[in-house]
Order: C-alpha cells, then sequence, then structure tokens
C-alpha cells in the first residue's frame, strides 16, 4: 500500500486532489486540538478558501496531548482524507489545508513560540469543553482545574490551553506584534467572551500589565460549529484506502451536513471561508444556543437513553420509535427556548436534525457522546431546563433527559456489567453515589448538591426534583426501555 503523500497528489483524480498547489500558500493559523473533528471542519473550510482564494491562511496544527495523528499527519506532508458518508454513498476529499503538525507534549515551547510568529493572525480552538478551566458563573479561570492550577504554578512552562494562549500573546506583545484573532470552536454558550474572560483572568493573575495589553487589543470573536464526526475507526482506514487508493492513516469520516456562524472579527484578515459554506454575522450567541440545546441536547438524551437501552449507535437509537418519539419532544421543548432567528426555521432545523441523526452511514457511538457529563449537562440541557421551568413551561424532557444521565452515572448497565463514565469529575461522581442507599430519593440528592452542576433554581425547584425522581425511581425499577416506554406515552 502507498502512503499518501504531497508527491501523489497528481494522481488522484480531481475533486478529490486539492485545488491548489500547496507549497505556494504559506501558513496563517495556528490551530489547537487537532481532533477529528477540526479535520472534518476547520480545516475543510480553509481548504476550500484556499482552492477559491488562495492565500497564505494553511494550519500548523497542535495536539495537546496525542502523538499519533501529528506522525501521522506529517508522515502524509499534513494531507488527509475526509470522507463524507451519507445515505446516498461515499463521497473522499484530500485535504491540503494542514501545513504541518506539533505535539505539544513533545515540543512544549513550540505552541507559544509559534503563536508569536508574524505570520500567524488567527489562533483557533477545538479542544473540547472541559480542556478550558474556565469558571462560567464567575467569568474566570478556575484556579483547581488541573491544568489552570498547573499553569498559574509555572506561567512561563505553560501547558493547558489558557496559559498557552497567555504565554503566546505575552511573546506576541514583546515582540512588538498585533496579535492574532482568538477563534474558539468549542461547543460553549458565547464561547469567544468565554474564552476572553477566561484569558483575562489567567492574565491578571500572572502579569496585570499583559492584562490590559489583552483587554485592549485581542479580540475573540465567537464561532458556532457543527458537523457530526464520529472517532475514526480501522474501519475508517480502510474505507479511504478503496476510495483513494492510498494509505492513510489521519482519514476521518463526517456527515454530509456542516455549518459554521462566526464573527466577523478578524482584525488580521481571514480566509475566504464563505467558500466552504461559513455564515458571518453579527452576533453568534442565538444560533449557539439553537445548536446546543437541540442539536446537543437531543445528542446527550440519546447518548445516556439510548447506551442504557442497549443502542451502541445514534442510528440504532432514531430506530427505537419511543427514543426517537422523545427526542423529537425534546428538541421542539428546546426550540421553545431558543425564540425566532432571523432565516431559520426550527421545526426544519429540527426535521433536518432528525435526518442527520438517523444517517445509516455515521457510526456514533453512543458512549463516546456520554463522556464527559458534568461538562456538556450544564450547557445543553439545565440551562434550557431552567429558563423553561422560569418561563412556565413544562420542564419534563429535561427532567428525562437529566435522569438518564444519573442512571447512566451508577457506571453498570442493566446487565451489571461495568462501562467508563469518561467524565472528568468521574471520581467525585462516583464517590456521591456510593454514599448514597442506592435509591432514586437519594442519588437525586447527592446528585444535586454537587458544586457547580446544577444551578440553584433547579436544585431548589420542588417540581424539577420531583419530576427527576419520579422518572429516575422507574429506571432503577424497571430499567430504560420501560422507562422510555411509559415517558413516550
Ligand atoms: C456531540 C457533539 O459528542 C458530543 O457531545 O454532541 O460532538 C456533536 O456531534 C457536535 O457538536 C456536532 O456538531
Amino acid at each position: 500500500m502507498t502512503r499518501l503523500g504531497a508527491n501523489h497528489l497528481r494522481h488522484l483524480p480531481d475533486g478529490v486532489r486539492p485545488d491548489y498547489a500547496l507549497a505556494s500558500q504559506g501558513i496563517g493559523i495556528l490551530h489547537i486540538g487537532l481532533g477529528a473533528f477540526h479535520r472534518a471542519h476547520q480545516a475543510a473550510y480553509t481548504d476550500a478558501a484556499l482552492a477559491v482564494q488562495g492565500g497564505d491562511w494553511r494550519i500548523v496544527a497542535v495536539s495537546l496531548r496525542s502523538t499519533a495523528t501529528v506522525d501521522a499527519l506529517n508522515a502524509q506532508d499534513g494531507l488527509f482524507t475526509l470522507i463524507e458518508r451519507g445515505a446516498d454513498g461515499d463521497r473522499a476529499r484530500v485535504i491540503g489545508s494542514i501545513a504541518d503538525a506539533v505535539a505539544a507534549a513533545r515540543e512544549t515551547e513550540a505552541v507559544s513560540a509559534r503563536i508569536a510568529r508574524p505570520e500567524i493572525r488567527i489562533v483557533s480552538l477545538t479542544v473540547t469543553e472541559k480542556a478550558y478551566g474556565i469558571d462560567r458563573a464567575a467569568l474566570d479561570i478556575d484556579p483547581d482545574h488541573p491544568a489552570v492550577a498547573a499553569d498559574l504554578a509555572r506561567p512561563d512552562a505553560p501547558q493547558g490551553v489558557i496559559g498557552l494562549l497567555v504565554d503566546g500573546l505575552r511573546r506576541r506583545r514583546d515582540a512588538g506584534l498585533e496579535p492574532p484573532a482568538i477563534l474558539c470552536c468549542d461547543n460553549l454558550p458565547d464561547n469567544g467572551a468565554l474564552l476572553r474572560a477566561g484569558v483575562l483572568g489567567f492574565a491578571r493573575h500572572v502579569d496585570p500589565a499583559l492584562a490590559d495589553w489583552i483587554d485592549d487589543n485581542v479580540v475573540f470573536p465567537s464561532s458556532m460549529v457543527d458537523r457530526i464526526t464520529p472517532a475514526a475507526t480501522e474501519e475508517t482506514v480502510q474505507l479511504a484506502h478503496r476510495l483513494t487508493g492510498y494509505e492513510d492513516a489521519a482519514a476521518i469520516e463526517t456527515e454530509p451536513f456542516s455549518q459554521w456562524v462566526i464573527e466577523d472579527r478578524f482584525p488580521l484578515g481571514r480566509p475566504a471561508w464563505e467558500a466552504g459554506g461559513a455564515i458571518f454575522v453579527e452576533d453568534v450567541q442565538p444560533y449557539e444556543r439553537m445548536k446546543l440545546r437541540m442539536l446537543n441536547g437531543a445528542h446527550s438524551l440519546i447518548a445516556y437513553a439510548g447506551f442504557l437501552a442497549g443502542h451502541a449507535f445514534v442510528r440504532d437509537a432514531m430506530a427505537d420509535r419511543a427514543l426517537a418519539s422523545l427526542v423529537d419532544r425534546h428538541m421542539r421543548a428546546a426550540a421553545r427556548t431558543v425564540g425566532a432567528l432571523e432565516g431559520i426555521d426550527l421545526d426544519a432545523y429540527r426535521q433536518a436534525l432528525v435526518v442527520r441523526f438517523a444517517n445509516p452511514a455515521i457510526a456514533h457511538q453512543t458512549h463516546q457522546i456520554a463522556m464527559d457529563g458534568t461538562e456538556k449537562l450544564p450547557l445543553r440541557i439545565l440551562a434550557p431546563a431552567q429558563e423553561a421551568l422560569a418561563s412556565g413551561d413544562d420542564p419534563a424532557p429535561y427532567a428525562f433527559a437529566v435522569a438518564a444521565w444519573m442512571r447512566y452515572v451508577l457506571g453498570r448497565d442493566e446487565r451489571g456489567d461495568p462501562y467508563d463514565l469518561r467524565d472528568p469529575r468521574s471520581g467525585v461522581l462516583t464517590r456521591a453515589i456510593a454514599g448514597t442507599d442506592g435509591s432514586a430519593a437519594e442519588i437525586v440528592q447527592a446528585l444535586n448538591a454537587l458544586p457547580q452542576l446544577f444551578p440553584a433554581e433547579l436544585r431548589n425547584s420542588a417540581t424539577f426534583r420531583g419530576q427527576v425522581e419520579t422518572r429516575l425511581a422507574t429506571l432503577l425499577s424497571d430499567g430504560m426501555r420501560a422507562a422510555i416506554a411509559k415517558e413516550a406515552t
């Protein structure tokens, strides 16, 4: 098998090969978080922009933890195959926008030093919710977050996202250069403002003058990103080989749909991302609410309820009619908290989500989405639940999702087999559960009492607690399938 690489590009058919001369496009973006999502999303939009308009906008992609993807990409001159999989077939395209990949764990100074290089005009991020360590309520850093704590102790040798950004910006200021725009692409509401608060909070602790410079000079546009992208598997690599004829250890599969809504604030310029379909707006927040609450909220419901009902993949959960009806109910409830959005028909958006979730070609594991529940739940489920309650809407759909999560936190499936919770607070969760008598009432009480999880309005609402407890009791006594059937009638 021949490995994908720049000198084979000319053998690839039109439409598969990047439509521009890679070597003549310089670097303009440093991206942190080299997971599947970045490769299926921002890297693909940048590739489309380069094809249409060119420009020095190729990407240096940094992986904070893994070295395997970095090595795979560098062995392929940064090239990788993106496979779009839909009900009507698979389509492969080789993406050329990544110029270089860096493993932060191996090259500790490389990230901040690169941020300070003049050609870097945008720093973008997809590091997942849990990596930031920002206290959303205080709009400051969370000093107890492990990476934040470590970086506060050694701000000159940062390893976490916020520490790296602040150190990079410091070097940039010291070099007398204008700062890059910092573009958060994670599923967080108001993600630009949130990241700004975290970066400023950290800088205030370590260098107040730097904090002032950041405050005055650095822009943090918000963005809403969307593309359902499961983790790559051995099958992805085989499929890439079948479709292109080349071996590709960094191949990714994704759905045909993708969306990117961005605030157009890039003082040093940006790629023509419109070429890939990006939309530029004044205010991203309403789009983020829609996506987080309807797509991601429903996804979490599918993850917990589906996983425990024995559905390994989202598409299987959608084939379960009773569960699919709860997904629909959940999205309708979430839409009521979103409000009117110019140019968007929320009914059509919901219907499109049903089709996307059911995509027979995408094997998106419920266990993958179930990961990091303590990070995801407050944004996707608890925030709209709180608003529903305040506005007099029935919060039952959210109560069911929360009960499903609580059942999931027990860490054993209905056959008694254990599974990995994969949550940054899994130790805390397990200890909280161990201190109960196993009844729904005590489990609700224990999980409700965890700090920084349930908002006070929900914790103190007899209605919501009662709804969660009744549902959890059914789950414990009758199992998930019976609970879904009961809820759906
Ligand atoms: C999913 C998201 O894993 C998860 O939590 O809900 O990754 C989802 O697939 C993306 O946000 C889709 O854009």
